[in-house]
């Protein structure tokens, strides 16, 4: 790869979409405490209404990750063509087997048939909504897990997970996609049935070309080289999408970029070094987050802008400069090449952009100016404010 043209840059700038989480617009929270903030949607229909005042001022975001049975509806024909109208497609189909008291002990890894074969027909259900809605891809975490030595047999587990995920796969139509996530710990505290890259790609591989890794930036044992996993993911072909979000602790779920920036600028790095940035990649850049305390939309604009700017210093690395100083064993100017792009200001570069496409240059300014919050805070009284878990 050798380095990129301005132009390059900045076409690449333009062309890179994110997808946003449709939880991360109701409110969340821990087993603390779940705020409540005025002006929450109150069904997936306010949400994608939210999720399009972010594609509006970033340009960036025109996809929406629903997640059942949290964005049920009784139409998703309906909600596809509301999405539509506002410009946004419909992402990634999340299931979910982490809040039904059957999955206590397992969902598709449980020792009894029936409760496997509920969880399986959780996740065909999940491909209905995808045929209903254009969604190509399923996205499956697990929560699946033990919290003793000797609970169940670690092993068995597998063998059952892997027939439970080949029902799933023989059920997706050949334009779909599986998507696995692995999560090291929580919310079992011994084992976690797919808890690392590895065994989601061990699973990945032995079920076939249509199912690929899904990487959560917060789901690592700390001091993980996430990056490395993140390019050898991209050697084998299987890195399917990211779940972007940061973390000081564990699966904190914070703004990308917030906690750990340099990081996010060595995973995208990773991404432009494998010409991973394209539309058609493959690679499906999601973000999966919880604004717990803070404004939700301004809190997923910033995240978009985070990403944005972790991805502008790749782009703009002396990738000739790199090669030389890699090749001739010169470690530090290696090392200097990458912190000079890094340590580059983008903000001027990321404005000049959104506004050759027509955009503010400034989108957090421009969302505040709208009156946007003020006026679905009016608007959105009474009902059920959309709320993690509910
Ligand atoms: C699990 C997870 C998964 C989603 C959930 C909202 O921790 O990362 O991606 O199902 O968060
Ligand atoms: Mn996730």
């Amino acid at each position: 790869m050798s380095t990129l043209s301005d132009a390059d840059v900045r076409s690449a700038l333009a062309a890179q979409t994110i997808e946003l989480p449709s939880w991360a617009f109701g409110n969340s929270g821990t087993r603390f405490k779940v705020f409540s903030t005025p002006g929450v949607p109150r069904d997936p229909y306010e949400k994608i209404a939210d999720v399009a005042q972010v594609n509006t001022y970033t340009g960036t975001a025109p996809r929406v990750s629903l997640h059942i049975p949290w964005d049920l509806v009784d139409d998703f024909d309906d909600l596809a063509r509301h999405a539509r109208a506002h410009g946004v497609q419909i992402g990634a189909i999340n299931s979910n087997v982490f809040q039904d008291e059957d999955f206590k002990l397992g969902s598709l890894t449980h020792a009894d048939p029936t409760i496997r074969a509920k969880a399986v027909r959780h996740h065909l259900d999940c491909i209905d909504v995808m045929r209903a809605t254009g969604s190509t891809d399923l996205k499956i975490w697990l929560p699946d897990g033990t919290n003793y030595p000797g609970q169940d047999d670690i092993r068995s587990r597998q063998d059952r997970l892997a027939e439970s995920l080949a029902e799933i796969y023989a059920a997706l139509e050949p334009h779909m996609r599986l998507l696995l996530e692995y999560k090291f710990f929580e919310p079992y505290f011994y084992t976690t049935d797919i808890p690392d890259w590895g065994t989601s790609l061990v699973h990945c591989m032995a079920l076939g070309d249509q199912a690929t890794v899904v990487l959560d930036t917060g789901h690592h044992a700390p001091g993980t080289n996430i990056e490395f996993i993140v390019a050898q993911l991209l050697r084998v072909g299987r890195l399917g999408a990211f779940d972007f979000n940061s973390r000081f602790y564990a699966d904190d779920d914070l703004m990308v970029g917030a906690a750990d920036p340099f990081q996010l600028f060595r995973i995208m790095n990773e991404i432009v070094i494998s010409d991973a940035l394209r539309p058609d990649s493959g690679v499906n850049f999601m973000l999966d987050q919880c604004h717990n305390i803070e404004a939700k939309i301004q809190g997923q604009i910033r995240s978009v802008m985070n990403v944005q700017e972790a991805t502008a210093k790749a782009l703009l690395v002396d990738r000739d400069a790199l090669a030389e100083a890699q090749r001739s064993g010169d470690v530090l100017g290696a090392n200097a090449v990458l912190m000079d792009a890094y340590n580059t200001d983008v903000r001027p570069l990321l404005a000049e952009v959104r506004e050759a496409k027509g955009l503010d240059g400034d989108p957090i300014a421009a969302f505040r100016a709208s009156g946007y919050v003020e006026k679905v805070s009016e608007e959105r009284v009474g009902g059920t404010q959309a709320s993690w878990g509910a």
